[in-house]
């Protein structure tokens, strides 16, 4: 049984990639800060699928205090799912607030690479795989995307800069690049705005947390040869709009 440490997995993408992975015979270490949520998803999937390892992604000690105490069965990590992430505002660059930028940075970038480069010696001896989730947003600039669209684009580029340096290692790395997704995502954005998760998301048929974890779940379970670099879904509801132009 090979086991996936997924970070994020208190609710939307990250919660249903682990149902999606033990559905399908993975063990899954279920890491955020809602203790709560990881306890019902470890009621729920049995103490022999789940270990839930509650830490802020950004706080280092308290991470690998989480991770050096492991059960063994779950302490040999063959999959890692970087998916604990947020977009925090939706301002113009120049009326954003800046702590919301760091925190943005701190989460999606540094934290992120920070729990990719603790795992890389013992990835590397397992020949295990990393799922890195970007974004569109990384591909796309949209006004009021200014940090969030910056973080995905690290994570994404990021992502293809494991691939060189780990060349020949027999380990994977894919970003995923999903468009819209209906999740806790806007309500975090936007401070618990009710009003603009029911704006953005109704009537538009939006891609689940479902869709992209089993997405997830696919490119982990391909063939250990194959190597997916990067994968971008949107609904179909979902498109490209133009340029704007600013006239005198
Ligand atoms: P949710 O808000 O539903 O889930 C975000 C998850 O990230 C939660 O489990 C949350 O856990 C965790 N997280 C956030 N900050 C921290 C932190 N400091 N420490 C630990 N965990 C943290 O949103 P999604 O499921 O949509 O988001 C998952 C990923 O998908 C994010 O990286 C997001 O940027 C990306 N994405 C989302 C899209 C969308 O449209 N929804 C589209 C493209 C990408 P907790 O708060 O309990 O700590
Ligand atoms: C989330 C998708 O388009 O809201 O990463 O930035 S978008």
């Amino acid at each position: 049984m090979k086991t996936a440490l997924v970070t994020g997995a208190t609710s939307g993408i990250g919660e249903a990639t682990v149902r999606a992975l033990v559905a399908c015979g993975w063990r899954c270490v279920a890491t955020g800060r809602r203790k709560e949520r990881l306890d019902a998803l470890v009621d729920e999937l049995g103490t022999d699928k789940v270990h839930a390892a509650s830490f802020d992604v950004r706080d280092e000690a308290a991470r690998d205090t989480a991770l050096g105490n492991l059960p063994a069965e779950f302490s040999e990590i063959d999959l890692l799912v970087n998916n604990a992430g947020l977009a925090l505002g939706t301002s113009p660059a120049q009326s954003a607030d800046l702590d919301q930028w760091k925190t943005m940075i701190e989460t999606n970038v540094t934290a992120l690479a920070s729990i990719t480069h603790k795992l890389l010696p013992s990835l590397i001896e397992r020949k295990g795989s990393i799922i890195n989730v970007s974004s569109v947003a990384a591909n796309y600039p949209y006004s009021g995307g200014n940090a969030y669209g910056g973080t995905k684009a690290f994570v994404r580029q990021f992502s293809l800069g494991l691939r060189a340096d780990l060349h020949g290692t027999g380990v994977r790395v894919c970003s995923i690049e999903p468009g819209m997704v209906e999740t806790e995502f806007t309500l975090v954005r936007t401070g618990g705005n009710e009003q603009a998760h029911e704006t953005l998301y109704g009537g538009a048929d939006p891609m689940t947390a479902d869709d992209i974890a089993e997405t997830i779940r696919w490119v982990a379970e391909l063939p250990a040869h194959l190597n997916i670099n990067t994968l971008e879904l949107m609904p179909v509801s979902q498109s490209f709009g133009g340029f704007q132009i600013a006239r005198k």
